[in-house]
């Protein structure tokens, strides 16, 4: 796997949360940025091993020229319960893209991690992972690996700078900027 985020934010470990996974303005505005549409997603339900489950469905746009320009897709996220409020978030989401080549082969698992580092500062860590449900021959393995990174680097880099600009603005006038 990589690890495409790992940095401090002056955001409070809750917020973070917020922001990434609650129906926030944030999450809001990102989603239309990336031209990920028709977004449905069900509330946070505890399971029976205790931790919280919810599923995302949207049609996502597609930039990379081997692919149709549009996918339904499905995410999968578990909040676990070793998470402690305002303290540490640990988030899996299981990511199906149904109608892009090979899509019965794989999916993409993300980790987010959010670790308070004090009131008003945590770091968030995003760690991925292109997982196989069988495998494919060894050049079309490689073929998705390869192209699922790139979309990936590309969406991991632009959600990065847009929490730059939302630290930037919620930092603004706080005076400890
Ligand atoms: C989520 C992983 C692969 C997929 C894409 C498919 C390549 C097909 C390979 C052929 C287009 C928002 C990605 C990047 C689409 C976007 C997915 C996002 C970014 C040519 C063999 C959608 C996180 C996420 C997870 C997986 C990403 C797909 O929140 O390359």
């Amino acid at each position: 796997g990589r690890l495409y985020v790992n940095r401090a934010f002056r955001i409070s470990a809750e917020k973070m949360f917020e922001l990434l996974f609650t129906d926030s303005y944030f999450s809001r505005r990102f989603m239309n940025a990336r031209k990920i549409t028709g977004a449905n997603c069900t509330s946070w339900q505890r399971d029976a091993s205790g931790s919280m489950k919810r599923t995302l469905n949207y049609t996502i746009t597609i930039s990379n020229p081997l692919v149709g320009k549009y996918s339904t897709a499905t995410e999968n996220q578990t909040l676990y319960k070793e998470s402690r409020e305002g303290h540490y978030y640990l988030v899996d989401t299981e990511v199906y893209t149904h109608d892009v080549p090979y899509h019965d082969y794989f999916y993409t698992m993300n980790r987010y991690c959010i670790i308070r580092n004090s009131k008003r500062k945590c770091r968030l860590r995003i760690y991925t992972d292109v997982k196989y449900k069988k495998q494919p021959w060894g050049f079309v393995k490689s073929f998705i690996t390869k192209n699922s990174w790139s979309g990936l680097e590309d969406y991991f880099r632009h959600l990065e700078s847009e929490l730059l600009e939302e630290e930037a603005e919620l930092t603004q006038g706080s005076g400890d900027a």
